[in-house]
């Protein structure tokens, strides 16, 4: 039977009398079947990704494209008057993420599956996932973003385990979702859910009662943590996942008759950030009851765990205080008191204990001492962790520490995202980038070419419609076109400097209003979302909001300058998104964003950079030149020197530097005040003046500088579509394909 057979079987009526709805569950139950077909990655030896976060997207698309029938898909649909891009509509997201760390999960499940690598991702089954974001009277409000539906992804497999907590157990239940390779085989993504779980519970907003534990243990992602009932479910979360996935492994190494004290033969486990670091001692505590003593089983286990760091945000690295563990999971203290004392005789310095004088566990400490491998996600992290954060542990074991720089699938982030460029370039290169994205560089000789560079320019002047046609229907803004397309989206935090980014908007109004017109008007675009119990993130978002609103009432300044608040940014957004910018704004204060990965997305699809120094923006530069990417700001040792020295005066700035003053005062000047709260006004205005932690107010003059230079070269076009062209042929490095090939070669050795 062919497709079209199949799914009006499924369908029960042609394909042109079924309404988008019907077809959709019909081609998720066909990718599900063909799917089924595929034959599993094989291997002696496994990976077992483990991580608290799975952002992966919609999948419809995804897969169809993966198992080689999205064109043959999409044409059917085509002839009988449907598109699939109006039918992927009614595929809801899974929100099983809150950013960059899930989504670098999801693109290397991708990647692990197309290179054909023996794999599964362990993680849990967030029935709400993470909020869904409401802005309403300039402001965000959250709300369960329920994403499960009758018919859905999910595969129940039947399996269960027991998972031991002080006063009770609970019954788990393993939900699988396929993730099929591109012209490869498939791995699966294992979720685990409770049996218990009660969705009842959730009243207003995103609120429950925290202490019902077996009610409400995956109901969401990362509840709210900034209260101790908070913290305490997050370690049932935690615990809950890898006394699963342990349980998981060991179960399957016994299938294969595999003996456990040669596990680090045929096993290895990832430890994505420091959420899953308690698989080590419940992996010891599970192999004691199998018989093996204390130091064989922490010796087997040491051989089998890699640990990834994502952060050197020391407010982000966790530290469980031993009470609450005691409170929760009694059983795994004696573990790891062991292995903190083991480590302390060998290693008697304070700053590399598990447990710290004030009876608090190190997470990341026991991944060092108890892992083979500990890696950063981009270049300078990676040196940053080796110099500074983590030096006292790289004097110990420097053959424990390696570079692994992220990377993004192509499949969804171009051959998905960006049809018409993806098309457009295996017009003129051929196919192979699809395989080896490495390929992409033979654009370069196409560089002098007047008519490729104008096709670029031509679809991203596309792009750009489609992304007003799908604000104008989804949150019913009207941007304007021909606009330069500047785009911030990332989770909202002080150190990704949206706050800054603002400031630059208050400097174009002041001077659009003293007449100072943009030749080509700006469209400033951003997607946030802000932690629920994070006071200044939510902030920043108010005073987006308020410029957004007074801008949009002046009708001097409107048709110069725009500001766009994507309402609930997520990976299906980002997806129409990214495809339509011009400037990509990757402006952390340097040495705090470990890698990024949107700015590997953009640069993929012939945005150009504005960014500092800092993580992956490092290697962009390199590969792109400086010519191709417009750079400003401190430097990352600048930017160290001056935390250590405690040298960085906020207030010395505003009270010194004229502009910055102005640019400050805005934020609690009248024509704010009258359309936002002023407590939150003033309370974002004092931290600039008085805090400032992430040195905005040390980098706005050059970033608004740079940022004026590049909206002047955006007038010479020819310039502009050279840079595009140079960013897309040089960002084949940034292929998960690359980065999941390395982490094969260097630590999985599958
Ligand atoms: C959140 C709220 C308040 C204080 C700190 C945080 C927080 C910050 C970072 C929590 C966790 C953090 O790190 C984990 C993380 O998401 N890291 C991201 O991982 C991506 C994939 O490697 C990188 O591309 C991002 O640069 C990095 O921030």
């Amino acid at each position: 039977m062919n497709i079209k057979q199949k799914l009006e079987e499924r369908l029960g009526s042609t394909i042109g009398q079924a309404d988008d709805k019907a077809i959709y569950y019909s081609l998720l139950g066909l990718t599900k079947e063909l799917t089924k077909e595929k034959k599993e990655n094989p291997g002696t030896k496994k990976v077992y990704y483990i991580s608290a976060e799975f952002l992966i997207g919609k999948l419809l698309s995804n897969n169809l494209i993966n198992l080689g029938v999205y064109d043959e898909v999409k044409e059917l649909l085509e002839q009988e008057g449907k598109l699939l891009s109006q039918i992927e509509e009614v595929e809801p997201e899974p929100s099983l993420g809150n950013g960059g760390l899930g989504r670098l999960a999801a693109c290397f499940m991708d990647s692990m599956s197309t290179l054909g690598l023996c794999a599964a991702g362990i993680g849990l089954n967030y029935h709400y996932g993470l909020f869904r974001q409401v802005l309403e009277n300039r402001k965000q409000k959250e709300v369960k973003n329920p994403w499960i539906e009758q018919e859905n992804w999910l595969v129940d497999t039947g399996i269960h385990f027991t998972v031991p907590f002080r006063d009770f157990q609970l019954r788990s239940t393993l939900y699988d979702i396929d993730v099929p390779g591109y012209e490869s085989g498939v791995n699966r993504l294992h979720l685990f859910d409770v049996d218990t779980l009660d969705e009842s519970l959730v009243e207003e907003g995103i609120s429950f009662d925290k202490t019902a534990v077996a009610k409400n243990l995956t109901l969401f992602l990362y509840p709210d943590d900034s209260d101790k009932a908070g913290h305490l479910l997050r370690i049932y979360q935690q615990y809950f996942m890898v006394s699963n996935g342990a349980q998981l492994i060991l179960k399957e190494m016994d299938e294969k008759g595999y003996d456990v004290r040669q596990m680090h033969e045929h096993v290895v486990i990832q430890i994505n950030d420091t959420h899953p670091s308690m698989v080590i001692p419940e992996m010891i505590r599970l192999l004691e009851e199998r018989g093996l003593s204390f130091e064989e089983a922490a010796d087997v286990v040491s051989r089998t765990c890699a640990y990834t760091n994502h952060t050197i945000l020391a407010e982000a690295l966790e530290k469980w205080p031993s009470s609450y563990l005691e409170e929760v999971v009694p059983h795994l203290m004696p573990v790891i008191r062991k292995l903190d004392e083991k480590a302390k005789k060998a290693h008697p310095d304070e700053a590399v204990a598990i447990i710290d004088g004030d009876g608090r566990v190190h997470m990341a400490h026991m991944d060092i001492h108890y892992g083979f491998s500990v890696n950063g996600v981009a270049a300078l992290h990676t040196d940053i962790l080796k110099e500074s954060e983590l030096k006292a542990f790289y004097d110990i074991y420097p053959e424990k520490f390696n570079n692994k720089t992220n990377g993004i699938t192509f499949r969804r982030w171009l051959m998905h995202c960006n049809p018409s460029l993806a098309e457009y370039l295996t017009e003129l290169i051929g196919s192979g980038w699809k395989k080896d994205a490495q390929e992409l560089e033979k654009l370069l000789s196409y560089e002098a070419e007047e008519a490729v560079r104008n096709r670029l320019l031509e679809i991203k002047a596309d792009n750009k419609k489609k992304l007003k046609n799908y604000l104008k229907e989804t949150q019913n803004v009207e941007i304007c076109e021909n606009s330069v397309f500047d785009i911030q989206i990332k989770r909202l935090h002080e150190y990704k400097r949206q706050q800054m980014n603002a400031l630059y908007i208050i400097h174009k109004y002041l001077e659009i209003k003293a007449g100072n017109l943009p030749k080509t008007p700006v469209t400033m675009i951003f997607g946030a979302k802000a932690a629920p119990a994070y006071t200044l993130a939510k902030d920043i978002i108010h005073l987006i909001l308020c410029l957004r609103d007074l801008i949009e009432a002046d009708e001097t300044v409107r048709p110069y300058l725009r500001v766009v608040m994507v309402e609930n940014y997520n990976v299906t957004k980002a997806e129409y998104l990214i495809p339509a910018c011009d400037i990509s704004e990757q402006i952390s204060l340097a040495s705090k964003e470990a890698s990024g990965t949107g700015n590997m997305k953009f640069m993929l699809n012939g945005a150009v950079t504005l960014g500092t120094m800092d993580g992956a923006n490092v290697e962009i530069c390199d590969l792109v030149g400086e010519n191709n990417i417009y750079i400003f700001g401190a430097k990352s040792q600048e930017v160290i020197r001056l935390y250590e020295t405690g040298s960085y005066c906020a207030k010395d700035l505003y009270e010194s530097r004229e502009g910055i003053k102005k640019l400050v005062d805005f934020i609690v000047g009248e024509e704010l005040l009258a359309l936002g709260d002023p407590e939150s006004l003033n309370r974002l205005y004092q931290d600039l003046i008085h805090k400032d932690w992430f040195m905005a107010l040390l980098d706005i003059e050059c970033y608004i500088a740079t940022k004026e230079r590049m909206l002047s070269d955006y007038e010479d076009r020819e310039k502009w579509s050279r840079m595009m062209l140079k960013n897309t042929a040089k960002a084949g490095f940034f292929s998960s394909d690359r980065t999941i090939a390395e982490y094969n070669r260097d630590i999985w050795k599958l």
